[in-house]
């Protein structure tokens, strides 16, 4: 715990009435993670039960510190689906035997990082969706195990740079589409977001609120350590990532797809990968067309795919 968290934490025993999660915590500068779920907090509010996977976020809450007023249950890395599943069960006994109000009762949301969502935790997840347990799946995707030095995931993009992807041409695979595994289950909702779009961000978090069952929220999570950026550049590079189309804004429920936001010109891929210290490769010390342009038709045959733009 550095001293500028321990000056903005508070101890566990006495937190003050207004939350202040955000604020002194030890997260980097300019955490796109961070941003999303002080947005899901403040709109869900403080007596939210979060469970979570080992990642950057588990930072947050060390004992006896925590920016939470509500509840923190950190759990093994594949684990948090199930984690969410003890506490719903806890809460529901609790509210069956009238010693929770429905008042107390409280939304239990998993937060976990892509390293989870993607690979490790997957099992649990598929698991909890089938049970159609009544809990909210946040995931941020800094695409690359951050935590432990931005080793690559399954959620790492092409040609992207990693800890673990170093040779010329960075790491070889593709992104898995955690979008499309996740509406397969057929659960009560499924959204891609970003905290570059606060709006759409807020509105998908009011909408899931509504709803009951498996809801799940991936948010893309600009990362100035992992992906090698200026912090100030985050909000830029989230917002570019939405109009470049490498990152679709949607949403599936009732078992429809719907794009929530249509970049209208979409601004090429390079404009994004540029401001980006993982895809300096690309640029330096000489341009790799191939390289630029795959990236760039794998954008567009999306586009086509899905609306013939
Ligand atoms: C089973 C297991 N393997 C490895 C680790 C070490 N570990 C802790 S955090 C972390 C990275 C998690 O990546 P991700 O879920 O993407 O979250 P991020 O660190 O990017 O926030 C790893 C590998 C662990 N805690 N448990
Ligand atoms: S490494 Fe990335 S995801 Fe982790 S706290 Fe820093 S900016 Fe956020
Ligand atoms: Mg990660």
């Amino acid at each position: 715990m550095t001293k500028q968290a321990t000056l903005h934490f508070h101890r566990m025993k006495d937190l003050p009435s207004t939350h202040l999660l955000g604020t002194g915590t030890p997260m980097c500068a300019g955490c796109g993670g961070l941003e999303a779920l002080h947005t899901l907090y403040d709109i869900l509010g403080d007596k939210t039960v979060f469970v979570n996977a080992a990642g950057c976020m588990t930072l947050l809450s060390v004992y006896p510190f925590t920016p939470f007023r509500g509840g923190w249950l950190y759990t093994a890395m594949a684990s948090a689906p199930a984690g969410a599943q003890g506490v719903r069960d806890a809460m529901d006994i609790l509210l069956e035997r009238k010693k929770l109000t429905a008042e107390e009762d409280a939304e239990v949301v998993v937060i976990t990082g892509d390293g989870a969502a993607y690979g490790m935790g997957m099992s649990a997840t598929s698991g909890a969706i089938d049970r159609n347990l009544d809990f909210i799946y946040l995931c941020y995707d800094n695409e690359g195990y951050g935590n432990t030095g931005q080793q690559y995931s399954a959620a790492t993009p092409h040609a992207a740079i990693t800890s673990t992807s170093r040779g010329a041409h960075g790491y070889p695979g593709y992104k898995k589409d955690l979008f499309s595994i996740w509406a397969a289950h057929s659960p009560a909702y499924v959204a891609t977001v970003i905290a570059a779009e606060p709006l759409d961000l807020a509105k998908k978090i009011e909408k899931l609120q509504n709803l009951r069952g498996p809801r799940l929220l991936i948010s893309l999570a600009p990362c100035p350590t992992g992906w090698d950026y200026d912090p100030q550049l985050s909000v830029e590079i989230g917002r570019l990532a939405v109009q470049t189309g490498v990152w679709p804004l949607k949403e599936y429920v009732d078992g429809e797809v719907v794009h929530t936001k249509m970049p209208k010109q979409r601004k090429p891929v390079e404009e994004y990968l540029r401001l980006q210290g993982r895809f300096r490769h690309l640029f330096e010390p000489e341009r790799d067309e191939d390289g630029i342009a795959e990236i760039q038709q794998r954008i567009d045959a999306y586009w086509q795919r899905v609306a013939g733009a």
